[in-house]
This record gives C-alpha cells, structure tokens and sequence, in this order.
C-alpha cells in the first residue's frame, strides 16, 4: 500500500486528533511533527513486520553490529524520502497549511554518539537496510546523549541534551525482551564429576536490560531493519550539578546504581577515561545483546550450537564492545558446557573487529582489578585467552619474551592492565581499518606481529557515507538537478555521477550548479544570522571545518592561518583576496582544556575580526554552536571549501570530507586517511593537497622536531603567536590565549602545526586564485561531487559483506 497524498492527508489529521488529541486549529508545529511521524510510521511499522517475518521464515545468516554509538539525528526527512513520501507529505502538508520544512525542525537530534565513529554506525545501518541484508544494530539506550553546546563569551558551556523528553515517535518499547544482567559478585570454583571443573560466578547484583527499537528504513522502503538500544532500568534522579561542576558523569559511590548505566553518553572521543560505569556499561549492552541473540538463535535451533557461526557474525564497532568475546566464552563455557577449544572455535568464528584510530590515548586498556571487581569470572577467562595465545606465541618466537609481553592481552607493570585491542585482534576472525593508508598502518605499525600471525585476517573497509542523507535530503536542489541529468537511481548507484563529468565544462549546467550552491549560501548565511547575529556575504568563498576539536585535527593551525590573513590586511588593506568567510562547528569534549582554549580563541578573534570594518569585508569568521547531524545537514551543501587538515598519520578516515566533497566543496587538505583516495577519485587538480606525509611526518620526528624553528625563521608564524599573548583579542585580559601558543612552543607541537604552516597558507593562496576562475571553481566543484560514488556505504557494506560477513541479502515481500 503506497500512500497517495489524499491518504496521507487523512493519516496526519487522523493521529492529530486520534493519537495527539489535538485538532488543526489548536495544533502547534510540535504536534503537526508528531502527527506526520505516525502517518509516516504507519508504513514504516508494517514493513518492519513484514522485514522480521521475512527473516524468521528463511532463518537468515545475520551480521549483529555492535556500537557503544549510534549518531542517528532526526527521522523524519530521512524515512519519508527512504519511503518515497516526501513530496506527497509535503503536498498533503501544503494543503492543510503546514510548512513541512518548518515542522521537520521540530524533531531533537537523536544524538547518541561523539562523531565519525559513531555516524558511521548509522550510515552502516541505513545501507544494510538498503541493501535488503538481514542485519541488528545493538547499542545503549542513553537517556542523555552527547551535550548542548552553547557558548557563552566565546567558552563552551555544556548543557544535557535531552532527547526523549516529549517522547520519541520512532521508538518501539520492548518488554517482553527483557533481559537480566549480572554484575558484581564472587566465582565460585566446584569439582563435577570426573573432576571436571566448574565455575559458577555468584552477582552481587542485577541489572535490568529493556530494549527500545528504532526501525531502520532502507531506501525504497523494502527492508526495515532495527536498532536495537538497550535502557537499564532508572528510577533515581540524576544529579545535574555533578555534571555542570565538571565531574560529569561519574557518582562516587562505590558500585554504580542499575539505573545509572545507560543515562549518559560519555562525551570523550578518542580517549579512554577508564572509569569503571564506562566499563560498565560496554558490558552491560553487549551482555544483553550477546543473550537477545542466544535466544533468538535457541528459538530456531535449540541446544544445537554447531550452526551458531553460520548464523551469527558480530562486528565490533572498535574495541567498545570487546567484552562480547569473553561473555560468549562464558555462555558457551560455563552455561552450555563446552569445551575451551569448541567454544573457542564458535567464538573466534563469530567476532570481527574494526579498528578507527592509532591514537595511543584512544586505545582502551582496562585495569585488571577493575575488570575483576565487576566482572570476576570475564577476568579468569581473558587470562585463560591470553594463557593459550601465549603458547602460540612462544611456538612461533620460541624464548622471546620482549615479544610476548607486547603481543599479550595483559599489560603488566604498576597496574596490571587489560589491552582490549589485543583481546579484540586475538578473538576476532577478521579486523580492518576504514581507509587504505589507516589499514597500512594499522597492520605495520600497530599490529606487526598479529599479522605475522594470521596472515590475512587484516583487511581494509574504506569508509563510506549514505547518499541518501548527505545528498539526497538535505540538497534537495541540486538532487533534482542531478535527477534531470542522469536519472534517478543515483542514490543505490552512486557510482552513476560520473555522468556528470561530461556537464562539468558545460556553462549552463555550470551556472545551475553554481547557483544552486549560491542558494544554499545564502539559506545558511539566513541560519548564522540565527544562531550568531553576524551577517555573511553568501558571494564570499564559504571555508568550513566541522568535526570534533581535536588537536590532532588541528583547528588551530587553521585559526592560525586566519590570524595571518587578519595580519596581512591590517597591513595593507589592499592585500588582494577574495572575499572569505571561515566557519566552524566542532564540540569539545568537557575534560579537555586546550581544545576548549581553541573554541574560545577561534570565537574571540572572530570577534575581533568581524567588529573590525577595516577588513570585515574581505574577512569574517563564525563559529556555529551545537554542531550536531542536523547543523551539518545545513553547513554541507553551503560549503566551497572542505578543510580536512589533520596530521597525516593521525586521522584514521575522515567521513565529512566525503560529505564535503559529495556536495561539491573543494578539499584543502593533507595526505591522511581517505583524503588520499577522494585525491585518486578526483585528480589532483581538483583538491588542495598540501604538508608533509606520512613518511616526512616520520623522518622529521625522527631527525628531531624543534617547533621554535619555524617560530624565528617565519616573521608570519612568530608574529601571529605572539598575538596571542597580548590583549587584542582579548581586551583588558591578556594571555587568554596564550595556552594555544604554548602547546605549540614550550610543549613541542605535537601535531606538527606550525611544520606544516607554510604548505597551508600556500595552498589557500591556490584556493583564492582557483575560486576567481568562476567557471574553473565551478568545473572542479562538479567533478568532486561526480566523482564521489566509491563513497557511498554501500560500496563499503558490500566490501564488509564479500571480505568478512559473506551474507546474503534477502528480499523481503511486498
Ligand atoms: C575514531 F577511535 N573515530 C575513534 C573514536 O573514538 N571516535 C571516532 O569518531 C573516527 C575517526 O577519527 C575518523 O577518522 C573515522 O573516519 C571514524 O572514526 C569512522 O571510522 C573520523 O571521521
């Protein structure tokens, strides 16, 4: 049953009145949301109940994907188009009065996760659903997902986030899925018969998992999947002044409260805090979902566990969920009574594992005594792991125990650790990166031995994005113009945009595309006036970083470049550029200072520079709070220039910069993650490739790194990091800055910033030049966008599909 505007018409009034109790006159946009949500769920839930029926009938092999995050963002739009209802909603609306566009900004973000890691998930999940392949998102239910950022004076203040607190149309309650977690407690070991032993773990107490379903709409509507996020049963109240005072999550009590677990989101990314509710919580979603699954497969094939690998693959979304290994170890072990060796066979048949960054800080390790303390009987059998992979070990380096201690689960010294990567590699079949040179990377320098080990089991999955949200929703001009081109079955062939390569000469598709890009200029420059009150000029160049600060993604090195164009014009005001606009969106995490010392620095020198008439026609900065999935779907398709300027090495992948480049923005950017291959699928002469590369990255850190020489050989450099210790800025309060200075001198630049300082500002001088050519920026604009299809999640779930999963997909009636 497709529905035709009339119907859909009918549908909205219909839960206006029979599920919001509410009619047209007194409804708000709130209740008009909600009321479309349940026109548009009517469909949506019918075909999750054909999807599951589908599934159970044919006994489907399924991949079980299992991430701490989820950063889903609103719905509405997305399953409207993946149904092919927008337009007729939109006529239906139209018609009763209502501004769809209006009403869609109603919907909270569903925000729980940080960012790439966890949007990734969602793409992942969007193109499983897509691609008809019988597959479970399982994750936590977080009450609070990641912070409202506001900011205040220029300073990040964190503010909860409060998602559910009118409800979530999209969510399906699930208690007769309730499962019972362990936690806590003692092991008790007990003699069988034939002196068998057995281990009987004893909790000191129990959790409650109650799952929540979001159904996952694939695109024309064929299959919808589930996500299914795990609550733990709350009753008790949060305390709010812990968090703002900057304690954030942690209660001090010495066992974590059940209702606890799942009421917030920990707002790191890529770093571990290694605090035992963190623990708690990976354990906590994995034992539920690892039970939901056993039960589930029971249902189908009783005590027979000899088909459990065919059935069940699991991959761990990093090393958040790697506790899964050893709880299937138990179940099979201690529950099902099997050997070591059998459960070890299932096990090591049923985990794989992606790896999403090098970062030494972001690899989790657990303390021992922790792990033992709220899981005794997962810490017997993680040393029992690591017992028979040492004898491995010493079977292939006989005698060499520098090996063995790099190689084992267990770190030792002053405290005992858990290294969960290991544990992660060891327990898994297959573990990949998410972009070429991170892959490299990850097999040379992280895991060397591992893969001398298991050749083969190190793969790559470059990452990809839906083109479905990242084009189709939220460009919707240049979609249809893109439509009228090349037909309208890009957004499953992404790969089809290299029809347009041959318009990217063409003037009049030129100036439509253009235009286009200068429409969305403009709707944004509406959105900063909004959120900001600074007027932008949609004709300036729009140069966007968006992502989370991170030194290693090195914002700071982009507000240096700022401060030196500010210099230059002060300077000479005739300093010959085009007009500029820098605009920013990136939360910090709350613990990190330097990172929040760089949102503040970026927001008072655009004060500054934007009060400042002598060059605020040539140069304005914004700084836009709350970045978050929906802000993005703003910034994007407004963006001609995509700023991806980590150091190379450091950032696994990078998804924005595909966003970016889909949208059709030019990258300025280094050798690093999959900047490389949208460089290969662009050409050279369509992105801005500048600063060291990995193995000059290397050389100069191995020859030695002195920042200070660029500081005195640079007038530019030095003048611009002394700025930062006076009061232009910062008014009456000098050396507000200074930190950023700082870590740059005195703490060595461990990112490389002012190393790659002078490549940069280059290559915005090539920006600038390339941008005054209208039709040339316009030509290399469309071949970004045409040449982004290897991008498409698809792509990347079909390589997850044929190198690890080997899935089926399964088409589901109509
Ligand atoms: C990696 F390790 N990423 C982590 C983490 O804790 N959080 C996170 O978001 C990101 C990488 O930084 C990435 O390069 C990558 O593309 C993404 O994971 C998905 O693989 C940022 O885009």
């Amino acid at each position: 049953m497709q529905f035709d505007k009339e119907t859909l018409k009918q549908s909205i009034v219909r839960h206006l009145h029979c599920t919001l109790g509410t009619d047209e006159n007194k409804a708000n946009n709130h209740a008009w949301w909600k009321a479309v949500c349940a026109a548009i769920n009517e469909q949506v839930l019918e075909r999750l109940r054909m999807t599951q029926k589908t599934h159970y009938f044919n006994d489907t092999r399924a991949v079980h994907y299992f991430s701490a995050e989820f950063l889903m963002g609103r719905l509405l739009s997305n399953n409207m188009h993946n149904l092919g209802l927008f337009e007729n909603t939109d006529k239906a609306l139209q018609e009763l009065g209502i501004s769809l566009t209006d009403i869609m900004e109603e919907e909270p973000d569903m925000a729980l996760g940080n960012g790439g890691l966890g949007r990734l998930a969602a793409c992942y999940i969007d193109s499983l659903a897509t691609l008809e392949m019988p597959a479970i998102g399982y994750g936590l239910h977080y009450e609070h997902g990641l912070f409202r950022q506001e900011i205040q004076n220029g300073a990040q203040i964190e503010r909860p986030d409060s998602w559910r607190d009118y409800g979530n149309p999209w969510e399906i309650c699930r208690p007769e899925s309730i499962q019972e977690i362990p936690l806590y407690g003692y092991v008790e070991t007990k003699y069988g018969e034939n002196g068998k032993i057995q281990k009987e773990w004893h909790p000191g107490s129990i959790v409650k998992g109650l799952p929540w379903d979001i159904p996952v709409v694939g695109y024309e509507g064929k299959t919808v999947n589930v996500l299914r996020l795990w609550q733990s049963q709350s009753s008790d109240y949060f305390n709010w002044d812990v968090f703002n005072a900057g304690g954030y999550v942690d209660s001090h009590s010495e066992t974590v409260q059940a209702e606890t677990i799942s009421k917030v989101l920990y707002p790191n990314d890529e770093t571990e805090a290694g605090k035992e509710l963190r623990l708690i919580q990976q354990y906590f979603f994995c034992a539920c979902s690892l039970k939901d699954i056993v039960r589930r497969y029971k249902r189908a094939h009783g005590d027979d566990w000899s088909r459990f690998p065919e059935q069940v693959v699991i991959q761990l979304n990093d090393t958040h969920p790697a506790i899964a290994i050893p709880e299937l170890m138990r179940i099979l072990v201690d529950r099902a009574e099997m050997s070591w060796d059998d459960a070890w066979a299932i096990t090591t048949k049923v985990f794989a594992y992606t790896n999403h960054t090098l970062l030494p800080e972001a690899l989790e390790k657990w303390p021992a005594k922790m792990i033992e303390k709220i899981l005794p009987r997962y810490l017997e059998i993680i040393y029992e792991i690591n017992h028979r992979f040492m004898k491995e070990v010493d079977a292939k380096w006989p005698g060499k125990t520098d090996v063995k201690s790099k190689l084992s689960i267990i770190e030792e010294g002053n405290e005992k650790m858990v290294r969960m990567g290991h544990l992660s590699v060891i327990g898994s079949f297959a573990v990949n990166g998410v972009a070429e040179i991170h892959s490299k990377l990850v097999k040379a320098n992280l895991f060397p031995e591992f893969d001398e080990m298991w050749p083969g089991k190190f793969t790559n999955v470059t990452n990809g994005i839906t083109p479905r949200r990242w084009l189709k929703a939220c460009n919707p001009e240049l979609s249809a113009l893109i439509d009228s081109k090349i037909g309208t079955d890009w957004p499953v062939h992404l790969d089809k945009l290299t029809g347009l390569t041959k318009l990217a000469k063409d003037k009049k598709f030129q100036d439509e595309f253009m235009a286009i890009k200068r429409r969305n200029k403009v709707a944004l420059a509406e959105e900063v006036l909004r959120l900001t009150g600074e007027t932008i000029d949609p004709d300036a160049i729009f140069d966007i970083q968006i992502k989370r600060l991170h030194e290693y993604k090195r914002q700071h090195l982009n507000l240096l470049h700022i401060m030196a164009l500010y210099r230059r014009l002060l300077e000479n005001p005739d300093y010959d550029m085009h007009p500029r606009v820098f605009i920013f969106g990136a939360k910090a995490a709350p613990g990190y200072k330097l990172a929040k010392d760089i949102i503040y620095a970026i927001n008072k020198v655009a004060e500054r520079i934007n009060s400042d008439n002598r060059v605020n026609s040539k140069l304005k900065v914004v700084f836009l709070p709350n970045y978050r999935v929906s802000l993005a779907e703003k910034m994007i398709p407004a963006a001609d220039v995509s700023e991806q300027i980590s150091t190379a090495g450091k950032e696994a992948s990078g998804t924005g910069n595909m966003k970016l480049s889909l949208n059709g923005a030019l990258t300025i950017g280094t050798m690093d993650g999959a900047n490389i291959e949208i460089a290969e699928e662009v050409g050279e002469e369509n992105i801005f490739i500048f600063g060291l590369t990995v193995d000059e990255v290397n050389a100069l850190r191995e020859k030695g790194y002195n920042p200070h020489d660029h500081y005195y050989q640079n007038a530019e450099i030095k003048a611009v990091l002394d700025w930062m210790d006076t009061d232009y800025f910062t008014p009456g309060k000098p050396g507000e800055l200074s930190s950023i200075k700082r870590s740059l001198l005195d703490h060595g630049d461990s990112y490389l910033a002012l190393a790659d300082y002078e490549s940069y500002s280059e290559a915005h001088k090539q920006v600038d030049a390339a941008y005054r050519d209208k039709a040339g920026w316009a030509e290399k604009a469309i071949i970004n966008t045409a040449n982004m299809g290897k991008f498409n999640s698809d792509r990347s779930i079909r390589d997850y599909v044929s190198k690890i999963w080997k899935l089926e997909s399964c088409k589901v009636n109509s």
